[in-house]
């Protein structure tokens, strides 16, 4: 009966280390799909309006769409930027286009536009 139930917790054990694996190698693959398809792809670009510009700290707050590759809803919120450049080409009240990549230290604009009035 023991001898059993360890056979069963070694199993489940060895079955959890390898979903962790296969989930790790997904995670993996899946990042890099998505590096190709930011850089090429026009269609992550996510509307948003200036409303707070930290020249000092280099951050920007929008006011933001839904932002599709990131999988968030509209909001505002702050977000640095790749390039210091990018808080003296806009003004608050600017609307724009902008590209935004999560990092390890935060949301990050990685390109930015004005957009058409
Ligand atoms: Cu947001």
């Amino acid at each position: 009966m023991n001898a059993i139930k360890t056979l069963t917790l070694a199993s489940l054990i060895v079955a959890g280390a390898s979903l962790a694996g296969t989930a790790a190698a997904q995670a993996m693959d899946h990042s890099k799909m998505h590096g190709t398809a930011a850089s090429a792809s026009a269609a992550e670009m996510t509307e948003g309006e200036i409303k707070k510009i930290d020249k000092d700290n280099k951050k920007l707050t929008i006011k933001h769409g839904d932002i599709r590759n990131l999988d968030m809803p509209g909001m505002t919120m702050v977000f640095q930027v790749k390039d210091p450049a990018m808080v003296d080409q806009v003004k608050v009240g600017d609307k724009v286009r902008f590209v935004v990549e999560k990092t390890a230290s935060g949301f990050v604009v990685t390109e930015l536009a004005r957009a058409g009035k």
